[in-house]
C-alpha cells in the first residue's frame, strides 16, 4: 500500500500522528499526498503552552551539550547518520509521498544529510580558531569558537528533510541544541526525521539536542522568531516570510540566518555545447517540478543559438514523464498544492498578457492531485517580461535573448534575487568574465560554468545575495553562524603595558 512507509517508519504509534484523520481540525494539521490529493496523516500542534515546555527541553540540553568536548559530539552526529543511513529508503519514499519529489530526489535528498553529517563529524575535530602576534612582549591572542545556545531552525517544504540536515548537523555539533520548526506541508518527514536523530542522541546519553515544534507560523513560528532564548534564527522560505523573521529578530538584537528565493538564470554563449546545456537547464529548470530555490527559471541564450536550443529543450520537454513521483520513469511530480498550480496558471496568463509565447507547456495536466505541464515561455522581442521577475514555484522557464555576454550578464543581475546563476560556455575568456573576481560578474551566491543552477554538492557555503537574504549554511566556514567568536589576549608576564603605545603611569 502507498502509505506503507509511515507503518514502516513507526509514524502510526506515534503520539502525534492522528491517523484517519481526514481534515485540519482545531489543534491537528493533516498532510497530504500531493500525487493523490488523498490525506496521508494528521499532526497534533504545537500550543503556547507546549512550546514553552519544548524550549526549555532545548535550553536545558544546550546547558549539557555545550559541556560535550567536540570531537565526542561528532560521534553522536555520527550515530545520527547511522541512524538515517538505515532508514535511507523509507525516509526518501516518505519525502516523495509527502511533498511530490520523484523517487531518484527523495533519495538524494537524505543523501545530503548523510553528507553534510560526515562532513560534521570531520568538522568534530576542525573548529579552528585562528591566533595571532601580540604587539606586547610577553603576549598571546587567540579567537575561539565556541557554542552558541539554542538554535531555532525554520525549513520549507521543498526540502523538508536536507536543509534541517545542513542546519542540525553544523549546529550540533558546535554544540548547540537544534528546535526545529517545519513546514506543515511535510511534518511526517519531520516527525521521523527528528525521531531518528533524538534516539540516537539519548541512547548515547544526550538529552534535548534534537527538538521540534509545530504550529502555524502566525502563532509557533512568530513565538519562536520573537524569543530571545534563541540567538540564532536560520529560517528557509520565501522573501516575504524572510522580510519578517530578519526584522523581528533584528528588533531583539538576535542573529537570523536567511535562505530564501532565488531567481536564477542560465547564459548559453554561441560556443556551448548544446547537448551539455540542454541538459543541465532541463534539470535544473524541471527537477522537482521547479520546486527548488535554485531552479532555473530564466535562459539567456545568444540570438545566433535561440533557435536550435530553444527546439532541444522543447524536444526534450516533450519526452518528460510528468505523474506519480514513485513510480519508474517519472520525472516531475506534483506541485505542492492547488494553490500552487494556481499560482502556476497566473503566471503564465500573465506572461501572455505580457506578450510572452507559450512554446511547451502551459496548463494543468488535468488529472487528479497537483501536477502541471512543464512549460517554456519565450519573452518578447525587448526582453521585457515583467512577470519574470517573480520566482513562481512552478516548472515555468523564461528565455531571453543577448548580442553581448556583458548584456547577458546584466540580465541576469538584473532581479532582485541573488542565489544561483550559469553559464554554458566554450571558451574560458566568457566563463572567468562570468566570475571575475572584480565581482563584475554574476552577482549570485553560487555560479556554475557548463552546469545548471540546482543541484549543489554539500562541500560548498550554500546562499545567496540581495532578496535571497545573505546567509550560508552548508559546507565550508558555514558553521561560523552556529557559534561565538571570542578575542583571547594573554598577559603571560609580569609588565603592564597597553596597546598602541599607551602610557598610563
Ligand atoms: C533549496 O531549494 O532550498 O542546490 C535547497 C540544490 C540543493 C539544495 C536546494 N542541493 O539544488
Amino acid at each position: 500500500m502507498r502509505t506503507g512507509v509511515l507503518q514502516r517508519l513507526g509514524l502510526d504509534s506515534h503520539p502525534r500522528v492522528v491517523m484517519g484523520a481526514r481534515e485540519n481540525a482545531p489543534g491537528v494539521a493533516v498532510s497530504f499526498d500531493p500525487a493523490t490529493g488523498q490525506p496521508l496523516a494528521g499532526v497534533r500542534l504545537d500550543n503556547a503552552e507546549s512550546y514553552e515546555r519544548t524550549l526549555r527541553t532545548s535550553v536545558e540540553g544546550f546547558k549539557a551539550w555545550r559541556n560535550v568536548p567536540a570531537p565526542v559530539r561528532g560521534q553522536v552526529i555520527r550515530a545520527v547518520a547511522d541512524g538515517i543511513r538505515a532508514r535511507k529508503d523509507d525516509l526518501g519514499e516518505l519525502i516523495s509521498l509527502e511533498v511530490g519529489k520523484i523517487r531518484s530526489e527523495g533519495l538524494g535528498e537524505v543523501q545530503e544529510t548523510i553528507d553534510i553529517a560526515d562532513f560534521a563529524v570531520g568538522l568534530s575535530r576542525q573548529l579552528y580558531g585562528l591566533t595571532m602576534p601580540s604587539e606586547r612582549r610577553d603576549h598571546a591572542i587567540r579567537e575561539q569558537w565556541l557554542p552558541l545556545g539554542p538554535v531555532g531552525v525554520i525549513t520549507a517544504f521543498n526540502f523538508p528533510h536536507a536543509v534541517w540536515g545542513w542546519n542540525a548537523m553544523l549546529g550540533a555539533v558546535c554544540g548547540d541544541s537544534i528546535l526545529w520548526k517545519p513546514s506543515l506541508f511535510a511534518p511526517l518527514t519531520a516527525l521521523a526525521t527528528n525521531e531518528i536523530a533524538r534516539a540516537a542522541a539519548e541512547r548515547l546519553g544526550h538529552k534535548g539536542v534534537f527538538e521540534l515544534v509545530m504550529g502555524l507560523d502566525a502563532e509557533i513560528g512568530e513565538r519562536m522568531v520573537a524569543d530571545r532564548r534563541l540567538p540564532l534564527i536560520s529560517a528557509t522560505g520565501s522573501c516575504r516570510m524572510g522580510r519578517r523573521v530578519g526584522a523581528v529578530v533584528a528588533e531583539r538584537l538576535g542573529r537570523s540566518l536567511l535562505e530564501l528565493g532565488g531567481n536564477n538564470a542560465v547564459i548559453v554563449e554561441p560556443d556551448a555545447d548544446l547537448a551539455l546545456a540542454a541538459r543541465g537547464i532541463t534539470f535544473s529548470a524541471v527537477g522537482t517540478a521547479g520546486q527548488r530555490c535554485t531552479t532555473t527559471r530564466r535562459l539567456i541564450v545568444h540570438e545566433s543559438i535561440a533557435g536550435d536550443l530553444i527546439a532541444r529543450l522543447v524536444k526534450a520537454y516533450a519526452s518528460i514523464k510528468v505523474g506519480d513521483p514513485l513510480a519508474e520513469g517519472t520525472l516531475v511530480g506534483p506541485l505542492i498544492s492547488e494553490a500552487a498550480v494556481q499560482g502556476y496558471e497566473r503566471a503564465i496568463a500573465a506572461a501572455r498578457a505580457q506578450g510572452g509565447e507559450v512554446l511547451t507547456g502551459g496548463q494543468r495536466v488535468n488529472a487528479p492531485g497537483h501536477f502541471v505541464a512543464p512549460t517554456i515561455i519565450r519573452a518578447p522581442a525587448g526582453n521585457i517580461l515583467p512577470i519574470a521577475r517573480d520566482e513562481t514555484f512552478a516548472p515555468i522557464l523564461y528565455v531571453f535573448t543577448f548580442k553581448t555576454l556583458d548584456e547577458a550578464i546584466a540580465l541576469q543581475n538584473g532581479v532582485d534575487q541573488g542565489l544561483s546563476s550559469a553559464i554554458f560556455t566554450g571558451s574560458m575568456r566568457s566563463a572567468e568574465r562570468f566570475l571575475s573576481p572584480h565581482g563584475t560578474g554574476s552577482d549570485c551566491g553560487l555560479a556554475y560554468v557548463n552546469l545548471g543552477t540546482s543541484g549543489a554538492e554539500i562541500g560548498g557555503a550554500f546562499g545567496g545575495e540581495k532578496d535571497t537574504g545573505g546567509g550560508r549554511e552548508s559546507g565550508s566556514d558555514s558553521w561560523k553562524a552556529y557559534m561565538r567568536r571570542q578575542t583571547c589576549t594573554i598577559n603571560f608576564g609580569s609588565e603592564f603595558t597597553l596597546a598602541q603605545g599607551i602610557r598610563f603611569e
